[in-house]
């Protein structure tokens, strides 16, 4: 989806360990037909590549970054001293602290610095996915309409289960009630 449309979504991430989550985010992207490029980079390891790489995506036209790291992640917080685009930081999981240093360090930007956070993981990575689009989905009614559609088909997900469940339910009370009559006999 990336390469030929001009990506109007830039997902970054600090490692190439990051990846397996953060195609999440891709894939969600690819389902409402967001066009968009991936980049590995690091505020702490890359720090002059970080900072070219957003001001480059800036001017071209990227309209929201979304930004996964772990452990002490700092990238998603530095993306947005960068642009004043809105900037989606999904922490990465793992680590000795399973994602909450993460987490924290995302979160906690100080004021004027906004990071709009996602849960930890792969939930947090589909998330900044259709928060993307949501966005997007502002100045885009055919978007707008494909998330209703996600929505739509996210409530009958749901009903499927519960009536797949209602039935599997039915069917053991009935076989019980038949092996008691069984049992009278
Ligand atoms: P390696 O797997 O390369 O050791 O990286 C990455 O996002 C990754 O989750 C381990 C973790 O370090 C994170 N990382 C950051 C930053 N750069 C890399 N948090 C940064 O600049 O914030």
């Amino acid at each position: 989806m990336g390469s030929n449309t001009k990506p109007l979504v830039a997902i970054l991430m600090g490692s190439d360990s990051d990846l397996p989550t953060m195609s999440e985010t891709g894939k969600m992207l690819d389902r409402f037909g967001v066009s968009y490029t991936m980049r590995i980079t690091s505020a702490h390891r890359s720090p002059g590549k970080t900072h070219e790489l957003v001001k480059t995506m800036d001017e071209q036209g990227v309209q929201v970054f979304v930004v996964g790291a772990g452990l002490a992640a700092h990238l998603a917080g530095v993306v947005a001293s960068l642009t004043a685009k809105p900037v989606i930081g999904v922490p990465m999981g793992g680590g000795s602290l399973q994602g909450v240093d993460a987490l924290y360090s995302t979160v906690q930007m100080p004021g004027g610095v906004p990071v709009a956070t996602m849960a930890i993981g792969r939930h947090g990575a589909k998330n900044a996915g259709v928060f993307a689009a949501q966005i997007l989905a502002l100045k885009d009614d055919e978007l707008r309409d494909r998330l209703a559609a996600f929505k739509t088909e996210l409530e009958r997900s749901v009903e499927d289960k519960d009536d797949k469940l209602t039935s599997e339910l039915k069917d053991a009370s009935e076989a019980i009630a038949e092996l008691t009559r069984g049992g009278d006999r």
